[in-house]
């Protein structure tokens, strides 16, 4: 989006939101190559401008923003990745007044971002209140013996105490499973799902359970996560776990913008697969994303 680099600004300075990239894809359970979606989301965001005509607000006239770069990856460990990834967030902008917006890499990141998002919020007890879109539930416990892979980040994210499942919304879940037991976890921890099912079976229906979630969490500290596999492969192809049957690119942005005026302290958009992305769609509708969160939490300004 052409904003600056953070090492540009002044330590005296710190932006509002920081946009950094966290190049990891060593916790992919399929086609790997999220490694390279920070740098195609970048490249893809040149052509937004900050003004927004769905929310009607100008992210220049309201943050100040900034790109804190890519963190350094573990490319061959999922937890030392986490380890420096978390440690990469902590020092980005000023604690007390930096948001961060994290650009995957698959969906393990979130789990680091997740950390330091609730540090930021003040390590509140009861942990973030969370909104994920994903095909995928990302309850699974260990995958290959590996406990932070990208389909466990938010198991890990509820056993940490950084997420409270009862104020945790999954949107556009769908297909299969390697067992039920994802399911039951979600179900056991009193996750709320929005299955894409139920906006198939009825949108307005989808939608209505999604303003009621909004309306419960009110101004609660709330973690954005979007797996761009929410988004149907004929639009979101370039992803590394394709499930069909999703959403639109235009349901997709008009649920976002569902939670304006949501108390949004950290976020991420995730799974970008730039090797599959053969129209460059997929980074084009992530970076799209990352600007329609960032409006979000504008409108609330
Ligand atoms: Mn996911």
């Amino acid at each position: 989006m052409r904003f600056p680099r953070l090492s540009d600004l002044g330590d005296d300075s710190p932006p509002d939101w920081i946009v950094f990239g966290a190049p990891f894809d060593g916790g992919t359970t399929f086609h790997p190559g999220a490694r390279f979606g920070p740098r195609a989301i970048r490249d893809a965001s040149q052509y937004l401008k900050p003004a927004s005509i769905e929310l009607e607000v100008d992210l220049s006239a309201t943050f100040s923003l900034a790109d804190g770069g890519d963190s350094p990856v573990a490319a061959y460990s999922c937890s030392d990745n986490l380890e420096l990834l978390t440690t990469f967030a902590q020092g980005l902008g000023q604690s007390a007044q930096s948001h961060l917006l994290a650009l995957g890499g698959d969906h393990s990141i979130s789990l680091a971002n997740i950390r330091v998002a609730w540090e930021r919020a003040g390590r509140p007890a009861t942990g973030l209140a969370a909104i994920i879109f994903d095909a995928h539930l990302d309850t699974v416990d260990t995958v290959w013996d590996e406990s932070y892979g990208h389909a466990s980040f938010l198991r890990r994210a509820i056993e940490d105490g950084c997420v409270d499942a009862a104020r945790t919304l999954i949107i556009g879940v769908r297909g299969s499973l390697n067992t039920l037991d994802d399911l039951q976890f979600a179900h056991s921890k009193h996750i709320t799902l929005v299955p894409m099912s139920r906006f198939i079976d009825d949108f307005a229906s989808g939608e209505r359970a999604v303003l009621e979630f909004r309306d419960r969490i009110g101004d609660a500290p709330v973690y954005l996560s979007c797996d761009v596999d929410a988004v149907d492969p004929a639009f979101a192809p370039g992803t590394g776990t394709p499930v069909c049957g999703g959403f639109t690119s235009a349901q997709m942005l008009g649920i976002l913008r569902r939670f304006q005026g949501a108390q949004v302290v950290g976020a991420d958009v995730v799974e970008v697969c730039p090797a599959r992305d053969l129209s460059a769609n997929t980074a084009m509708l992530a970076a799209q994303i990352a600007f329609e969160i960032l409006c979000l939490d504008a409108v609330g300004r």
